[in-house]
């Protein structure tokens, strides 16, 4: 025992502590980063929104933390995997909007840099950045957006191979397939599981068809907005009454009726099997009759459409909330929940009929807000709500900050870790920048930029319009009054622009340089 322990009374105390702490800080935590497409806050029992139950995210929440003012930095999928992946905005990752870029898979990226930190690192489910993923020992994904029933997946050989069932069942047990069977347990983990529900066209499990039947959804106050000094909400084509499709999007199908997304929604609800297609038809067909000899016009045809956009979305959620149940309990069964940082968060925010819409885009609260939950590790105090501003840039340094991996130079988000620990720094920002570009496309929302700070927000829309837009979002939460040019704002909206411009600065965003270029030619 001499010669093992030479040192006796307070320095062998002392050495024991050392070690104890040499051994913390080389702890590695593992990450589960669950990711869905297009869930919204408003859909998630957690927010205080009880318009459906979320049990399962409510356990990560009241286990753990909820971030009440998380944004995204440009609302689409792809780009906000790009900012995510890279904690950077959009001009940076150069992955601006889904349908022009491909992402420069060579560049720096978080999952590159924790496997550098000793991690191993798998991605299963949505990709969407047209490259095939780097930085990952292990992935499968859905090609594009994916589909629900009978996916294919893309594997690491590049093969394509269907399976068989619900897309959010098999993307859980892929997942919890890789943590527990196919790892390397000697490493610390992080898994990307990136669903594809809740993406339009909304379409359930099949155990779930029935459920939320009866029930009938409030409407939002400002579902028949006339968007009265907005020209560019005016302007978009993602209004429930107007641009939903009511066989692909509403399941509406008959042999005689004929839409512009028919035949997608034929190919996909194709991939059921014959047995499973019988059960799909059996549902559908009493309210297809029922719809065809009501025949709604108008303010009725909006509110059918709005209510089974609601029932459909929720049932999309159902199954959802019980996998992430899944995976929570498969972490407790083997005891990784305690060294494990669990988020759950979606690619963006979603509009459920306020002004009148569905879809994203847009930087008005509903879409650019996206929900961010937390399971912490064992030693992490904080609990409850975190009100700070946060935004997906801060993902990817949080992750390394986590990881004790060193948080490049050149990331613009921030770590939350500080946050994660109950700290409340004074520093905290006070302002988030956002910039969407995905114009002219779908949608037909105009390319915008802005600033949002806890109490205003202010937009610039660009391109084929030059039109600004200001909030005051304590007066007017829902976005509903305009009040750029309007007097007694004049202060605020100086304030503002100064604060926009030191925001483009610091990221180094291009923009207003292009435009004045272009004003000039
Ligand atoms: C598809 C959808 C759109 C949706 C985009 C982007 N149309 O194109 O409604 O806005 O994806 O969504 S669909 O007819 O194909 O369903 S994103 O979340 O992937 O960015
Ligand atoms: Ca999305």
């Amino acid at each position: 025992f001499a010669f093992l322990y030479p040192l006796t009374g307070m320095a062998a105390l002392a050495s024991l502590a050392s070690c104890t702490e040499e051994k913390e800080a080389a702890k590695q935590y593992n990450i589960v980063y669950i990711m869905t497409d297009d869930h919204t806050a408003q859909m998630m029992s957690c927010y205080g929104n009880h318009l459906i139950e979320t049990p399962n995210l409510d356990r990560i929440a009241n286990d753990g933390v909820i971030f009440t003012n998380s944004f995204v930095a440009n609302s689409l999928s792809g780009p906000s995997r790009a900012c995510m992946l890279t904690g950077k905005h959009s001009h940076a990752n150069g992955f601006t909007d889904n349908t022009t870029c491909v992402f420069d898979g060579s560049q720096q990226t978080m999952p590159k840099l924790l496997q550098q930190a000793g991690y191993q690192t798998a991605l299963i489910g949505k990709w969407h950045l047209i490259s095939l993923p780097t930085g990952f020992d292990h992935w499968e994904i859905v090609p594009e957006q994916g589909d629900y029933y009978n996916p294919d997946f893309i594997n690491m050989d590049n093969d394509t191979i269907r399976k068989e069932r619900y897309i959010t069942n098999l993307i859980t047990d892929m997942s919890i397939d890789w943590m527990e069977n196919q790892r390397d347990k000697n490493k610390p983990f992080c898994i990307f599981i990136h669903h594809k529900a809740i993406h339009r066209n909304w379409l359930p499990e099949l155990k779930y068809l029935s459920l939320y039947e009866d029930k009938t959804f409030p409407l939002p106050d400002n579902f028949y907005d006339d968007y009265e000094g907005r020209p560019a909400a005016a302007a978009q084509e993602m209004n429930i009454l107007k641009d939903m499709d009511i066989i692909y999007d509403n399941k509406m199908d008959r042999a005689d009726k004929e839409t512009p997304l028919k035949e997608r929604y034929e190919s996909y609800v194709g991939r059921l099997s014959p047995e499973d297609r019988k059960v799909y038809d059996a549902f559908y067909e009493p309210i297809i009759e029922d719809f065809y000899k009501k025949n709604p016009k108008g303010k009725e045809l909006a509110e059918w459409k709005y209510q089974r956009y609601m029932r459909d979305y929720s049932k999309v959620v159902k199954s959802l909330d019980d996998n992430v149940g899944r995976v929570l309990d498969y972490l407790k069964e083997k005891g990784l929940l305690d060294n494990t940082l669990v988020v759950y968060t979606s690619d963006q925010g979603f509009y459920m009929g306020e002004h009148g819409w569905f879809d994203k885009r847009f930087m008005y609260e509903e879409s650019m807000h996206t929900p961010l939950i937390m399971h912490l590790p064992k030693d992490f105090k904080a609990k409850g709500e975190i009100p700070q501003m946060v935004q997906n840039i801060d993902y990817a340094p949080t992750f390394l900050d986590l990881a004790g991996a060193p948080i490049p130079e050149d990331i613009q988000g921030v770590s939350l870790l500080p946050l994660l620990k109950g700290e409340k720094p004074a520093d905290w920002r006070k302002s988030l920048y956002y910039h969407f570009y995905e114009f002219p496309a779908e949608h037909m929302v105009k390319r915008h930029y802005g600033v949002r700070t806890e109490r205003y927000k202010l937009i610039h829309f660009y391109n084929d319009i030059d039109e600004w837009e200001l909030y005051d979002l304590q007066e007017d939460p829902t976005e509903m009054h305009n009040l750029y040019g309007k007097p007694g704002y004049e202060k605020i909206t100086e304030d503002l622009k100064a604060e926009l411009v030191k925001l483009q600065t610091q990221y180094q965003d291009p923009i207003e340089e292009k435009l004045k270029q272009q004003q000039k030619n």
